[in-house]
């Protein structure tokens, strides 16, 4: 990979911070967007932008074409079976509650389980919590491993016959942890559940193969994997979303109106009630051209030497905790620290003024923070445009805020 290259086409990355060279470490919240991303949304509003999918004029088949063919680079993405399979969401929040709402509320009753994990985002909490209070099913969480790994011994010991929702994160935003979906959704399905992924931390970053892992709904952002905000994914087996009310209801989804009963359309469009996300999803699809042709497998390698790299750096820095695995091996390209006694915040604060931009707090994903023992933590997260260099800096920063800090060492 010519990573010099590749950062030529990101723009923002060409400025100074507080008198700095950016330093941009914080991918994992999202991504920066490179330069073909940025033309194909300004090449959609200023030579088509039209609403889709109505109308028999020129543009409006030009935005229609567009959109569509965005949902087919989704499904060569991730490769699904349909493009039927594909639903455009405003990201991985909106996918899940999707789920939580559509399938959850309809298929679950009292005394049903639904299984999730401690290292969960709040956005794959919150919905089961919800769907949990109002079908009366029981929430449980597979409990973690000392380096905050999931065993599949206690997968097989948390998903029961009475389980009919599995939702596990495929990357852990906080620990870097690879969680192994295919195995945990053989276990749901042996149990007579469906497997939700949610993929926010995985899609941007690795080969995603809907049909190997098995899973029966899988959501992702745009936003994270070099596309615009306001556009994600909910990938659906074409079996359950077919037998799914929709969440959202009024034009667009449609098939005929009448006074007291409507019909909708068929998959996927039923999902997509009003003017979808058009440029967001022209947007998504000039991302998955660009990581395409860069390769997945190579991204996934380049983070994988970087991760390797930032344990081996900022474990020499004394007073260093550094949370998940230690095997850089088992681990995705993020790093979540904390520095002695410094307030993350107060560390991100320092590095900010040296041009390093890393995110500190609970990263949203409080029962993990509770797990961990930590009120909040830093975190510097890697994409295909950082480089070693960026994690000397890193390093440099951190030595900074240590010396700035000193009373608290
Ligand atoms: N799931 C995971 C694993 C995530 O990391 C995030 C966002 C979401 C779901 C929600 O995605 P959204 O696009 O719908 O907001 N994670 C983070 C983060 O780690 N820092 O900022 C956002």
């Amino acid at each position: 990979m010519d990573i010099l290259n590749i950062r030529k086409q990101f723009p923002i990355l060409d400025q100074e911070v507080n008198g700095n060279p950016l330093v941009y470490l914080d991918s994992a919240a999202t991504s920066q967007k490179p330069i073909q991303v940025i033309e194909a949304l300004d090449r959609y509003y200023r030579e088509y932008n039209s609403n889709v999918h109505r109308g028999v004029h020129t543009l409006g088949t030009r935005a229609t074409d567009g959109y569509e063919g965005a949902r087919e680079k989704v499904r060569k993405f991730i490769n699904a079976k349909s493009m039927q399979e594909i639903i455009f969401t405003r990201g991985t929040t909106t996918a899940i509650n999707t789920v939580a709402v559509s399938y959850a509320l309809a298929n679950l009753s009292e005394d049903d389980e639904i299984v999730i994990s401690y290292m969960e985002h709040h956005s794959n909490i919150i919905p089961w919590q919800q769907a949990a209070k109002a079908t009366g099913a029981v929430l449980k969480y597979v409990p973690l491993q000392e380096d905050g790994t999931i065993s599949l011994d206690d997968v097989r010991k948390t998903v029961t016959p009475k389980t009919k929702v599995v939702s596990i994160m495929q990357v852990s935003n906080v620990l870097g942890v690879m969680n192994p979906i295919k195995e945990i959704a053989r276990i749901a399905h042996e149990n007579g559940a469906v497997m939700v992924v949610d993929g926010a931390q995985s899609a941007p970053h690795m080969k995603i193969d809907v049909q190997d892992l098995d899973c029966d709904f899988f959501a992702f952002s745009g936003h994270k994997m070099c596309g615009p905000t306001g556009i994600g994914v909910l990938y659906g087996k074409k079996s359950f979303l077919e037998k799914m009310e929709p969440i959202e209801f009024g034009g667009e989804m449609i098939d005929f109106v009448g006074l007291q009963d409507s019909t909708w359309k068929e998959l996927p469009w039923k999902f997509e009630a009003g003017t979808p996300i058009i440029a967001g999803a022209i947007g998504l699809g000039a991302a998955i051209d660009f990581l395409d042709e860069i390769g997945l497998d190579n991204i996934e390698a380049h983070e994988h030497k970087l991760v390797a790299y930032a344990l081996e750096r900022m474990s020499g820095i004394e007073g260093m905790t550094i949370y998940g695995p230690q095997d850089p091996a088992k681990r995705a390209g993020l790093v979540t620290f904390n520095l002695g006694d410094v307030h993350p915040h107060d560390a991100a604060t320092v590095l900010d003024a040296e041009g390093i931009a890393v995110r500190a707090g609970h990263h949203c994903a409080q029962p993990l923070m509770k797990v961990l023992n930590a009120s909040a933590t830093a975190r510097a997260s890697f994409y295909l445009y950082n480089t070693e260099a960026d994690i000397d800096r890193l390093v440099e920063g951190l030595v900074k805020t240590k010396e700035y800090f000193s009373d608290v060492f």
